[in-house]
Protein backbone atom coordinates (compact mmCIF):
# COMPACT_ATOMS: atom_id res chain seq x y z
CA UNK A 1 0.00 0.00 0.00
CA UNK A 2 2.66 2.29 0.74
CA UNK A 3 4.57 1.57 -2.76
CA UNK A 4 1.87 3.36 -5.00
CA UNK A 5 1.76 6.80 -3.95
CA UNK A 6 5.10 8.70 -2.38
CA UNK A 7 4.79 8.88 1.32
CA UNK A 8 3.71 11.97 2.57
CA UNK A 9 5.78 13.73 4.23
CA UNK A 10 5.54 15.89 7.32
CA UNK A 11 7.42 17.86 9.73
CA UNK A 12 6.46 18.42 13.63
CA UNK A 13 6.20 21.29 15.40
CA UNK A 14 6.07 21.19 19.29
CA UNK A 15 5.25 24.44 21.61
CA UNK A 16 5.96 23.91 24.94
CA UNK A 17 4.04 26.09 27.26
CA UNK A 18 5.95 27.30 30.57
CA UNK A 19 2.97 24.55 32.38
CA UNK A 20 4.82 22.00 30.77
CA UNK A 21 7.64 20.09 32.23
CA UNK A 22 10.54 18.41 29.15
CA UNK A 23 9.10 15.18 29.63
CA UNK A 24 5.41 15.94 29.47
CA UNK A 25 6.19 17.96 26.27
CA UNK A 26 8.53 14.67 24.43
CA UNK A 27 6.16 12.67 25.18
CA UNK A 28 3.68 14.77 23.75
CA UNK A 29 5.48 15.20 20.13
CA UNK A 30 6.37 11.35 20.58
CA UNK A 31 2.54 10.83 20.62
CA UNK A 32 1.65 12.81 17.68
CA UNK A 33 4.68 11.48 15.62
CA UNK A 34 2.75 7.94 16.61
CA UNK A 35 -0.69 9.68 14.92
CA UNK A 36 0.85 11.08 11.84
CA UNK A 37 2.27 7.72 11.31
CA UNK A 38 -0.54 6.22 11.80
CA UNK A 39 -2.43 8.78 9.42
CA UNK A 40 0.50 7.06 6.96
CA UNK A 41 2.77 10.12 6.70
CA UNK A 42 6.68 10.00 7.37
CA UNK A 43 7.61 12.51 9.98
CA UNK A 44 10.81 13.85 8.81
CA UNK A 45 11.64 16.26 11.18
CA UNK A 46 10.88 18.78 13.92
CA UNK A 47 10.74 22.35 15.45
CA UNK A 48 10.30 22.86 18.79
CA UNK A 49 9.10 26.44 20.44
CA UNK A 50 9.21 27.79 23.81
CA UNK A 51 6.48 30.00 24.60
CA UNK A 52 4.69 31.51 27.13
CA UNK A 53 1.21 31.41 25.64
CA UNK A 54 -0.24 30.60 21.70
CA UNK A 55 -2.02 33.33 20.90
CA UNK A 56 0.08 35.26 18.39
CA UNK A 57 -1.05 35.06 14.88
CA UNK A 58 2.35 33.63 14.03
CA UNK A 59 2.59 31.18 16.55
CA UNK A 60 6.24 30.63 16.00
CA UNK A 61 9.00 33.36 16.50
CA UNK A 62 10.87 34.66 13.43
CA UNK A 63 13.95 32.25 13.96
CA UNK A 64 12.19 29.02 14.33
CA UNK A 65 9.46 30.61 11.46
CA UNK A 66 12.94 30.79 9.38
CA UNK A 67 13.87 27.22 10.65
CA UNK A 68 10.96 25.66 9.99
CA UNK A 69 10.21 27.09 6.33
CA UNK A 70 14.19 26.02 5.38
CA UNK A 71 12.84 22.71 5.92
CA UNK A 72 9.49 22.67 4.24
CA UNK A 73 10.96 25.27 1.28
CA UNK A 74 8.68 28.28 2.33
CA UNK A 75 9.42 31.79 2.36
CA UNK A 76 9.27 32.27 6.03
CA UNK A 77 7.77 35.53 5.93
CA UNK A 78 3.60 35.30 6.67
CA UNK A 79 2.50 37.65 3.46
CA UNK A 80 -1.00 39.21 3.65
CA UNK A 81 -0.80 39.21 0.15
CA UNK A 82 0.49 35.62 -0.82
CA UNK A 83 -2.72 33.04 -0.95
CA UNK A 84 -2.23 30.17 0.80
CA UNK A 85 -0.74 27.00 -1.49
CA UNK A 86 -4.76 25.88 -1.77
CA UNK A 87 -7.46 26.21 -0.01
CA UNK A 88 -7.05 22.89 1.99
CA UNK A 89 -10.37 23.25 4.25
CA UNK A 90 -12.51 23.34 0.99
CA UNK A 91 -10.57 20.39 -0.91
CA UNK A 92 -11.03 18.63 2.40
CA UNK A 93 -14.78 19.55 2.84
CA UNK A 94 -15.27 18.01 -0.78
CA UNK A 95 -13.07 15.10 -0.93
CA UNK A 96 -14.96 11.80 -0.68
CA UNK A 97 -15.34 10.05 2.31
CA UNK A 98 -11.54 8.03 2.95
CA UNK A 99 -10.13 10.05 0.32
CA UNK A 100 -6.11 10.56 0.97
CA UNK A 101 -5.67 14.36 1.74
CA UNK A 102 -2.03 13.82 0.70
CA UNK A 103 0.06 16.62 -1.13
CA UNK A 104 -1.36 19.13 -3.82
CA UNK A 105 1.44 18.23 -6.02
CA UNK A 106 2.47 14.92 -5.84
CA UNK A 107 5.86 14.89 -5.03
CA UNK A 108 8.21 13.49 -8.35
CA UNK A 109 10.37 11.28 -6.52
CA UNK A 110 9.48 7.66 -5.47
CA UNK A 111 10.14 7.11 -1.41
CA UNK A 112 13.17 5.17 -2.21
CA UNK A 113 14.76 7.40 -4.20
CA UNK A 114 18.92 9.05 -3.34
CA UNK A 115 17.91 10.70 -0.39
CA UNK A 116 20.40 12.87 -1.02
CA UNK A 117 19.56 15.43 -4.36
CA UNK A 118 16.35 15.37 -4.45
CA UNK A 119 14.21 14.80 -1.20
CA UNK A 120 11.20 15.99 -1.31
CA UNK A 121 9.88 18.85 0.52
CA UNK A 122 7.70 17.86 3.28
CA UNK A 123 4.06 18.24 2.50
CA UNK A 124 2.70 19.33 5.99
CA UNK A 125 3.74 21.04 8.68
CA UNK A 126 1.84 19.31 12.11
CA UNK A 127 1.28 21.23 15.12
CA UNK A 128 1.13 19.81 18.49
CA UNK A 129 -1.37 22.56 19.66
CA UNK A 130 -4.92 23.58 18.40
CA UNK A 131 -4.68 26.27 16.41
CA UNK A 132 -7.05 28.74 14.94
CA UNK A 133 -7.92 29.06 11.41
CA UNK A 134 -5.76 32.29 10.95
CA UNK A 135 -3.31 30.46 12.24
CA UNK A 136 -3.21 27.69 9.98
CA UNK A 137 -3.53 29.94 7.47
CA UNK A 138 -0.38 32.08 8.46
CA UNK A 139 1.26 28.93 9.00
CA UNK A 140 0.21 27.65 5.77
CA UNK A 141 1.63 30.89 4.10
CA UNK A 142 5.23 30.98 5.69
CA UNK A 143 5.61 27.43 5.03
CA UNK A 144 3.94 26.44 1.77
CA UNK A 145 3.07 23.26 3.47
CA UNK A 146 -0.35 21.77 4.28
CA UNK A 147 -0.77 23.11 8.12
CA UNK A 148 -2.89 20.50 10.31
CA UNK A 149 -3.39 20.33 13.89
CA UNK A 150 -3.42 18.01 16.66
CA UNK A 151 -7.11 17.86 16.11
CA UNK A 152 -7.23 17.76 12.51
CA UNK A 153 -5.06 14.46 12.90
CA UNK A 154 -7.43 13.04 15.24
CA UNK A 155 -10.19 13.86 13.15
CA UNK A 156 -8.59 12.33 10.10
CA UNK A 157 -7.93 9.29 12.06
CA UNK A 158 -11.27 8.78 13.11
CA UNK A 159 -12.55 9.30 9.30
CA UNK A 160 -10.30 6.77 7.75
CA UNK A 161 -10.91 4.02 10.60
CA UNK A 162 -14.54 4.22 11.34
CA UNK A 163 -16.28 0.92 10.06
CA UNK A 164 -19.43 0.56 11.53
CA UNK A 165 -22.27 3.07 10.31
CA UNK A 166 -22.99 4.71 13.55
CA UNK A 167 -18.91 5.64 13.94
CA UNK A 168 -19.34 6.69 10.69
CA UNK A 169 -22.08 9.13 10.65
CA UNK A 170 -20.46 10.29 13.88
CA UNK A 171 -17.00 10.81 12.83
CA UNK A 172 -18.86 12.82 9.54
CA UNK A 173 -20.50 14.89 12.36
CA UNK A 174 -17.52 15.75 14.15
CA UNK A 175 -15.25 15.89 10.82
CA UNK A 176 -17.71 18.55 8.99
CA UNK A 177 -18.09 20.37 12.37
CA UNK A 178 -14.10 20.55 12.59
CA UNK A 179 -13.74 22.00 8.85
CA UNK A 180 -16.67 24.50 8.56
CA UNK A 181 -14.77 27.20 10.37
CA UNK A 182 -11.89 26.79 8.68
CA UNK A 183 -13.46 26.43 5.74
CA UNK A 184 -14.73 29.80 6.31
CA UNK A 185 -11.63 31.15 6.85
CA UNK A 186 -9.14 30.32 3.76
CA UNK A 187 -11.81 30.49 0.93
CA UNK A 188 -13.19 33.74 -0.72
CA UNK A 189 -9.06 34.54 -1.65
CA UNK A 190 -7.13 34.84 1.24
CA UNK A 191 -9.14 37.89 3.79
CA UNK A 192 -11.47 37.71 6.66
CA UNK A 193 -13.23 40.88 5.87
CA UNK A 194 -12.80 41.38 2.31
CA UNK A 195 -16.31 42.76 2.19
CA UNK A 196 -19.20 41.54 0.65
CA UNK A 197 -18.50 39.94 -2.35
CA UNK A 198 -18.82 36.83 -5.26
CA UNK A 199 -17.02 34.58 -2.52
CA UNK A 200 -19.31 35.32 0.03
CA UNK A 201 -22.06 33.42 -1.55
CA UNK A 202 -20.16 30.68 -2.65
CA UNK A 203 -19.28 30.47 1.37
CA UNK A 204 -23.13 31.40 2.28
CA UNK A 205 -23.85 28.19 -0.13
CA UNK A 206 -21.09 26.06 1.48
CA UNK A 207 -22.62 26.56 4.82
CA UNK A 208 -25.79 25.91 3.64
CA UNK A 209 -24.35 22.45 2.54
CA UNK A 210 -22.87 21.77 5.63
CA UNK A 211 -25.93 22.75 7.78
CA UNK A 212 -28.21 20.67 5.35
CA UNK A 213 -25.78 17.71 5.64
CA UNK A 214 -25.67 18.15 9.61
CA UNK A 215 -29.37 17.93 10.10
CA UNK A 216 -29.23 14.90 7.86
CA UNK A 217 -26.42 13.19 9.29
CA UNK A 218 -28.26 13.85 12.68
CA UNK A 219 -31.53 12.21 11.86
CA UNK A 220 -29.71 9.18 10.50
CA UNK A 221 -27.66 8.40 13.49
CA UNK A 222 -30.76 8.99 16.31
CA UNK A 223 -32.58 6.02 13.55
CA UNK A 224 -29.14 4.03 14.13
CA UNK A 225 -29.49 4.69 17.30
CA UNK A 226 -32.49 3.52 18.23
CA UNK A 227 -31.42 -0.05 17.11
CA UNK A 228 -28.58 -0.19 19.10
CA UNK A 229 -30.61 0.89 22.22
CA UNK A 230 -32.60 -1.74 21.39
CA UNK A 231 -30.12 -4.17 21.03
CA UNK A 232 -28.95 -2.78 24.40
CA UNK A 233 -31.90 -3.07 26.10
CA UNK A 234 -31.71 -6.93 25.48
CA UNK A 235 -28.63 -7.07 27.37
CA UNK A 236 -30.06 -5.19 30.63
CA UNK A 237 -29.28 -6.68 33.74
CA UNK A 238 -26.50 -8.80 32.05
CA UNK A 239 -22.55 -9.16 33.89
CA UNK A 240 -20.84 -6.64 32.00
CA UNK A 241 -17.68 -5.69 32.06
CA UNK A 242 -16.49 -2.87 29.89
CA UNK A 243 -12.27 -2.58 29.05
CA UNK A 244 -11.39 1.50 28.79
CA UNK A 245 -8.72 3.57 28.68
CA UNK A 246 -6.09 5.25 26.79
CA UNK A 247 -5.30 4.38 23.34
CA UNK A 248 -2.68 1.61 22.39
CA UNK A 249 -3.16 0.61 26.67
CA UNK A 250 -3.76 -3.11 25.35
CA UNK A 251 -7.20 -2.83 25.78
CA UNK A 252 -8.19 -5.43 22.72
CA UNK A 253 -5.52 -7.46 23.66
CA UNK A 254 -7.26 -8.47 27.05
CA UNK A 255 -10.49 -8.42 25.04
CA UNK A 256 -8.90 -11.11 22.80
CA UNK A 257 -7.65 -13.13 25.60
CA UNK A 258 -10.18 -12.59 27.74
CA UNK A 259 -13.10 -14.02 25.33
CA UNK A 260 -11.17 -15.62 22.44
CA UNK A 261 -12.23 -13.51 19.94
CA UNK A 262 -10.38 -12.30 16.82
CA UNK A 263 -10.24 -8.42 17.48
CA UNK A 264 -8.12 -6.42 15.79
CA UNK A 265 -4.83 -5.43 17.60
CA UNK A 266 -2.27 -3.44 16.70
CA UNK A 267 0.37 -1.14 17.58
CA UNK A 268 -1.50 1.95 16.51
CA UNK A 269 -3.31 4.76 18.18
CA UNK A 270 -7.05 4.13 17.40
CA UNK A 271 -7.34 0.75 16.34
CA UNK A 272 -10.03 0.25 17.53
CA UNK A 273 -13.05 2.38 16.93
CA UNK A 274 -15.93 0.60 18.02
CA UNK A 275 -17.57 -1.38 20.56
CA UNK A 276 -17.26 -4.56 20.51
CA UNK A 277 -19.49 -7.30 23.10
CA UNK A 278 -18.16 -11.02 23.53
CA UNK A 279 -18.50 -13.38 26.05
CA UNK A 280 -16.10 -14.57 28.85
CA UNK A 281 -14.02 -17.16 28.28
CA UNK A 282 -14.44 -20.27 29.59
CA UNK A 283 -18.15 -19.36 29.83
CA UNK A 284 -19.64 -18.74 33.39
CA UNK A 285 -23.40 -19.33 34.69
CA UNK A 286 -24.41 -16.47 34.09
CA UNK A 287 -22.20 -15.51 31.44
CA UNK A 288 -20.18 -12.04 31.47
CA UNK A 289 -19.95 -9.64 28.40
CA UNK A 290 -16.95 -8.11 27.89
CA UNK A 291 -16.85 -5.22 25.67
CA UNK A 292 -13.53 -3.78 24.25
CA UNK A 293 -13.61 0.28 23.88
CA UNK A 294 -12.22 2.96 21.41
CA UNK A 295 -9.26 4.12 23.03
CA UNK A 296 -8.75 8.15 24.41
CA UNK A 297 -5.81 10.53 23.36
CA UNK A 298 -5.02 13.96 25.15
CA UNK A 299 -7.19 17.39 23.75
CA UNK A 300 -9.66 14.95 22.44
CA UNK A 301 -11.52 17.32 19.78
CA UNK A 302 -14.84 18.40 22.19
CA UNK A 303 -17.41 16.66 19.61
CA UNK A 304 -15.23 13.34 19.22
CA UNK A 305 -16.14 13.25 22.94
CA UNK A 306 -19.64 13.57 21.86
CA UNK A 307 -19.71 10.70 19.31
CA UNK A 308 -17.72 8.21 21.91
CA UNK A 309 -20.68 8.95 24.37
CA UNK A 310 -23.03 6.68 22.38
CA UNK A 311 -20.03 3.91 21.57
CA UNK A 312 -19.33 4.49 24.98
CA UNK A 313 -22.96 4.04 26.46
CA UNK A 314 -21.78 0.13 26.00
CA UNK A 315 -19.37 1.28 29.31
CA UNK A 316 -21.53 3.38 30.95
CA UNK A 317 -24.02 0.85 30.96
CA UNK A 318 -21.51 -2.03 32.50
CA UNK A 319 -21.19 -3.25 36.04
CA UNK A 320 -17.43 -2.86 36.19
CA UNK A 321 -15.01 -0.98 34.61
CA UNK A 322 -11.64 -2.31 34.06
CA UNK A 323 -9.22 1.03 33.36
CA UNK A 324 -6.51 -0.52 31.29
CA UNK A 325 -3.14 1.48 31.45
CA UNK A 326 0.48 0.95 29.52
CA UNK A 327 2.09 0.76 33.04
CA UNK A 328 5.35 0.79 31.07
CA UNK A 329 4.99 4.15 29.67
CA UNK A 330 6.83 6.88 31.55
CA UNK A 331 3.54 8.97 31.04
CA UNK A 332 0.96 6.26 32.09
CA UNK A 333 -0.07 8.70 34.80
CA UNK A 334 -0.99 11.62 32.53
CA UNK A 335 -3.17 9.14 30.47
CA UNK A 336 -4.94 7.80 33.21
CA UNK A 337 -6.38 11.22 34.12
CA UNK A 338 -7.02 11.84 30.62
CA UNK A 339 -9.06 8.39 30.79
CA UNK A 340 -10.62 9.31 34.15
CA UNK A 341 -11.77 13.33 32.71
CA UNK A 342 -13.81 11.98 29.46
CA UNK A 343 -15.13 9.32 31.63
CA UNK A 344 -16.42 12.49 34.15
CA UNK A 345 -17.73 14.18 31.02
CA UNK A 346 -19.39 11.53 29.77
CA UNK A 347 -21.10 10.69 33.10
CA UNK A 348 -19.30 7.41 33.51
CA UNK A 349 -17.42 8.06 36.41
CA UNK A 350 -19.93 6.72 38.71
CA UNK A 351 -19.30 3.20 37.56
CA UNK A 352 -17.40 0.99 40.18
CA UNK A 353 -14.39 0.42 38.39
CA UNK A 354 -10.44 -1.48 38.99
CA UNK A 355 -7.30 0.17 37.61
CA UNK A 356 -5.40 -2.65 35.09
CA UNK A 357 -1.61 -1.91 34.80
CA UNK A 358 -0.86 -3.30 31.97
CA UNK A 359 2.23 -4.39 30.08
CA UNK A 360 4.01 -5.16 33.69
CA UNK A 361 6.17 -7.50 31.43
CA UNK A 362 8.18 -4.38 29.93
CA UNK A 363 8.09 -3.29 33.51
CA UNK A 364 11.40 -3.95 36.11
CA UNK A 365 11.16 -4.89 39.37
CA UNK A 366 11.82 -1.65 40.81
CA UNK A 367 9.43 0.05 39.13
CA UNK A 368 6.83 -2.61 39.71
CA UNK A 369 7.67 -2.52 43.65
CA UNK A 370 6.81 1.70 43.09
CA UNK A 371 3.36 1.29 41.30
CA UNK A 372 2.46 -1.50 43.85
CA UNK A 373 2.89 1.07 46.46
CA UNK A 374 1.62 3.82 44.30
CA UNK A 375 -1.70 2.01 43.48
CA UNK A 376 -2.17 -0.73 45.70
CA UNK A 377 -5.30 -1.72 44.58
CA UNK A 378 -4.41 -1.96 41.20
CA UNK A 379 -3.99 -5.35 38.88
CA UNK A 380 -0.80 -5.69 37.88
CA UNK A 381 -0.84 -8.12 34.54
CA UNK A 382 0.34 -8.68 31.29
CA UNK A 383 -1.89 -9.37 28.32
CA UNK A 384 0.20 -11.51 27.04
CA UNK A 385 1.03 -13.73 29.82
CA UNK A 386 -2.24 -16.49 30.05
CA UNK A 387 -1.73 -16.83 33.97
CA UNK A 388 -2.10 -13.04 34.85
CA UNK A 389 -5.38 -13.23 31.91
CA UNK A 390 -7.08 -15.76 34.24
CA UNK A 391 -6.03 -14.18 37.32
CA UNK A 392 -7.85 -10.92 36.04
CA UNK A 393 -10.81 -13.18 35.30
CA UNK A 394 -11.17 -14.44 38.49
CA UNK A 395 -11.08 -11.06 40.26
CA UNK A 396 -13.72 -10.36 37.64
CA UNK A 397 -16.22 -13.28 38.67
CA UNK A 398 -15.19 -12.46 42.01
CA UNK A 399 -16.62 -8.84 41.46
CA UNK A 400 -19.35 -10.21 40.04
CA UNK A 401 -20.37 -12.73 43.20
CA UNK A 402 -20.29 -9.92 44.97
CA UNK A 403 -22.78 -7.73 43.92
CA UNK A 404 -24.63 -11.07 43.82
CA UNK A 405 -27.90 -11.90 46.01
CA UNK A 406 -29.67 -15.16 46.43
CA UNK A 407 -33.63 -15.63 46.21
CA UNK A 408 -36.52 -17.61 44.90
CA UNK A 409 -38.33 -17.53 41.83
CA UNK A 410 -41.84 -19.29 41.87
CA UNK A 411 -42.49 -20.82 37.91
CA UNK A 412 -45.86 -21.57 37.35
CA UNK A 413 -46.49 -24.64 35.33
CA UNK A 414 -48.29 -22.04 33.10
CA UNK A 415 -45.39 -20.25 32.40
CA UNK A 416 -42.49 -22.79 31.82
CA UNK A 417 -41.63 -20.75 28.94
CA UNK A 418 -40.00 -18.50 30.81
CA UNK A 419 -37.24 -21.25 31.89
CA UNK A 420 -34.52 -20.48 29.36
CA UNK A 421 -34.58 -16.67 29.72
CA UNK A 422 -34.03 -17.71 33.82
CA UNK A 423 -31.14 -19.69 32.74
CA UNK A 424 -29.39 -16.98 30.67
CA UNK A 425 -30.21 -14.70 33.61
CA UNK A 426 -29.05 -15.93 37.03
CA UNK A 427 -27.51 -19.33 38.16
CA UNK A 428 -30.35 -21.54 39.27
CA UNK A 429 -28.77 -23.48 42.68
CA UNK A 430 -31.97 -25.51 42.90
CA UNK A 431 -35.16 -26.88 41.42
CA UNK A 432 -38.38 -28.08 43.44
CA UNK A 433 -41.30 -29.27 41.83
CA UNK A 434 -45.08 -28.48 43.84
CA UNK A 435 -48.67 -28.61 42.74
CA UNK A 436 -48.75 -25.34 41.22
CA UNK A 437 -45.33 -25.43 39.33
CA UNK A 438 -41.32 -25.12 40.37
CA UNK A 439 -39.82 -23.34 42.55
CA UNK A 440 -36.21 -22.21 41.65
CA UNK A 441 -33.36 -20.92 44.16
CA UNK A 442 -31.38 -18.80 42.13
CA UNK A 443 -28.12 -16.29 42.27
CA UNK A 444 -27.96 -13.41 40.54
CA UNK A 445 -27.73 -9.87 40.13
CA UNK A 446 -30.58 -8.12 42.48
CA UNK A 447 -31.45 -6.33 38.59
CA UNK A 448 -31.64 -9.47 37.32
CA UNK A 449 -33.39 -10.88 39.39
CA UNK A 450 -36.54 -8.02 40.05
CA UNK A 451 -36.70 -8.29 36.09
CA UNK A 452 -37.61 -11.75 36.37
CA UNK A 453 -39.71 -11.38 39.11
CA UNK A 454 -41.39 -9.41 37.11
CA UNK A 455 -42.22 -10.99 33.97
CA UNK A 456 -43.47 -13.97 36.24
CA UNK A 457 -45.93 -11.59 37.71
CA UNK A 458 -46.78 -10.07 34.33
CA UNK A 459 -47.65 -13.47 32.53
CA UNK A 460 -50.95 -13.41 34.28
CA UNK A 461 -51.98 -15.31 37.02
N1 LIG B 1 4.71 -5.99 25.84
C1 LIG B 1 3.40 -5.96 25.87
N2 LIG B 1 2.73 -5.44 24.82
C2 LIG B 1 1.38 -5.40 24.89
C3 LIG B 1 0.66 -5.89 26.02
N3 LIG B 1 -0.66 -5.70 25.79
C4 LIG B 1 -0.75 -5.13 24.57
N4 LIG B 1 0.47 -4.95 24.02
C5 LIG B 1 0.76 -4.36 22.70
O1 LIG B 1 0.33 -3.02 22.69
C6 LIG B 1 -0.16 -2.64 21.39
C7 LIG B 1 -1.56 -2.09 21.48
O2 LIG B 1 -2.43 -3.10 21.89
P1 LIG B 1 -3.98 -3.04 21.63
O3 LIG B 1 -4.57 -4.20 22.37
O4 LIG B 1 -4.31 -2.88 20.20
O5 LIG B 1 -4.33 -1.68 22.40
P2 LIG B 1 -5.73 -0.91 22.52
O6 LIG B 1 -5.81 -0.39 23.91
O7 LIG B 1 -6.83 -1.80 22.06
O8 LIG B 1 -5.49 0.29 21.51
P3 LIG B 1 -6.57 1.16 20.65
O9 LIG B 1 -7.58 0.22 20.06
O10 LIG B 1 -5.71 1.83 19.65
O11 LIG B 1 -7.18 2.12 21.62
C8 LIG B 1 -0.07 -3.91 20.55
O12 LIG B 1 1.12 -3.86 19.81
C9 LIG B 1 -0.03 -5.02 21.57
O13 LIG B 1 0.61 -6.19 21.10
C10 LIG B 1 1.42 -6.43 27.11
O14 LIG B 1 0.90 -6.87 28.15
N5 LIG B 1 2.77 -6.43 26.97
MG1 LIG C 1 -8.18 -1.58 20.57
Amino acid sequence: METKPPTPRAVLVGIQTPEVDDVAHEASLEELGRLVKTLGYEVVGTVSQRRDGTGAGSLLGTGKLAELAALTGGSGVVTTMAPPPRSKARARFEAPPGALPGPATPAATPADAPAAEAAPKPDFVIVDHELSPSQIRNLERATGAEVLDRTGVIVEIFHRHAKTREAKLQVEMARLKYVAPRMRESSGGGGRQQGPGAGESTLDLDRRKIRDRLAELKDQLEAVQRDSDNRRTGRRDQLRVALVGYTNAGKSSLMRALTGSEVLVEDKLFATLDTTVRILQPETRPRVLVSDTVGFIKQLPHDLVASFRSTLTEALEASLLLFVVDASDPTYEAQLEVSRSVLREIGADVVPSRLVLNKMDRVDAAGREALVARHPDAILLSAHAPDDVSALRDSIIAFFEAEMVEDALALPYAKQGLIGEIYDSVRVLSEEYDETGRVLKVRGLPGAIARLQRSLAAAGG
